[in-house]
């Protein structure tokens, strides 16, 4: 990676892999792009272009006037805005590839996009998910995360494209909001914790997913792209996880700062039931064998860190 491309770069990922990509590999080396500007420093602090991925000349225009070797491409909607606008999912969520990795076929481009926990579904075995297992989501979002995993292979297979993906959990972090997600209870609780000393959770008791903190989701990002392409032999889609966790288990892990700290339920049936067929937890032992994926948060270390940063921020 030396000219690295990254459209939706605004939103919760986006925000903190820019500013770690421009300290790894310099400021003018990695080109923020997003629908929207905002006064965010990743607007002023190196390249910053307005960009609708949809839209497949402006992306290449945009490529090939930086050179640039790399896209990582983080525009999406997520879980739960897509259930609720399918259409709008499928056009973004795939035609937004699709024009990505075409622009990288034509640059001849390494290529990354995540793919998420949701392109699991009802009938994948639920514990200790397998890197290569049943995947037959109910989801809008998780029909085109597994067509992206799969376009993506072909792009590899068909082209030579160096291709490679995550399979993201619920990513937790201080900086940028979350955008529509069905994990996104997980960051709430911790913003409604240090302001309100009480959440309302719209996911239900019980109901475990695997989570990472978003330090330990930079670096698998990095670690991946940076990995000997010959040792990949998944390459696209790692199963990545740091813990598996409910609403109760995060509230515990508060209530040891914050001992009153109150947590209720006031339940969501379209995320629960979104929640309800994904992994409780998953596998990544091909990450760790094929390219030494090692997430330094567990759900201690995790919430030590969020209570402390919230807390700074609200100064
Ligand atoms: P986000 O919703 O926070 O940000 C998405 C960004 O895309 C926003 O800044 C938005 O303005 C931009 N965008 C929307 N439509 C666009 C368009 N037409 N053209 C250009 N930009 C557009 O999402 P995120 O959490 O940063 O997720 C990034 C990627 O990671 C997505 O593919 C998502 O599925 C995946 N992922 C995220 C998580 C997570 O917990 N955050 C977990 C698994 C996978
Ligand atoms: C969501 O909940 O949609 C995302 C994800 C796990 O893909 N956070």
């Amino acid at each position: 990676m030396q000219k690295i491309l990254v459209t939706g770069a605004l939103g919760q990922i986006g925000t903190e892999l820019v500013m770690k990509l421009r300290e790894v590999y310099g400021a003018d080396q990695v080109i923020a792009t997003d629908l929207k500007s905002s006064a965010h420093e990743i607007t002023r602090s190196g390249p910053f272009e307005l960009l609708d991925v949809t839209n497949d000349k402006a992306m290449f225009d945009i490529a090939n006037k930086y050179q640039v070797d790399t896209v990582i491409h983080l525009a999406a909607l997520l879980s739960a805005t897509a259930e609720e606008k399918p259409l709008l999912a499928w056009n973004l969520n795939m035609g937004g590839l699709m024009n990505a990795l075409e622009v990288s076929r034509e640059l001849g481009c390494q290529f990354f996009t995540p793919s998420s926990i949701g392109a699991f579904g009802p009938t994948t075995p639920k514990d200790n998910t397998p890197q290569d297992t049943i995947q037959r989501p109910n989801t809008m979002y998780g029909v085109n995360k597994v067509s992206g995993e799969l376009l993506c292979d072909y792009y590899f297979h068909k082209y030579g494209l160096d291709t490679r993906g995550l399979r993201f959990p619920g990513l937790i972090s201080y900086m940028t909001p979350p955008g529509g997600g069905t994990t996104d209870y997980a960051v709430e609780i911790y913003y409604a914790a240090v302001t309100a000393g009480k959440y309302t959770s719209y996911i239900a008791k019980d109901t475990n997913m695997d989570m990472m903190y978003m330090p330990d989701a930079l670096e698998a990002i990095i670690d991946l792209m940076e990995a000997d392409s010959s040792r990949l032999s998944h390459r696209n889609s790692f199963n990545v996880t740091a813990m598996s966790v409910d609403p109760e288990a995060i509230a515990a892990e508060i209530r040891k700062q914050m001992p009153d700290f109150t947590l209720d339920y006031q339940i969501d049936p379209v995320r629960q039931g979104i929640a309800e067929s994904w992994p409780h937890s998953i596998d990544a032992t091909a990450a760790k064998t094929e390219w030494g994926f090692k997430a330094q948060y567990d759900l201690e270390a995790m919430t030590k860190d969020m209570l402390v940063q919230l807390g700074k921020k609200g100064e």
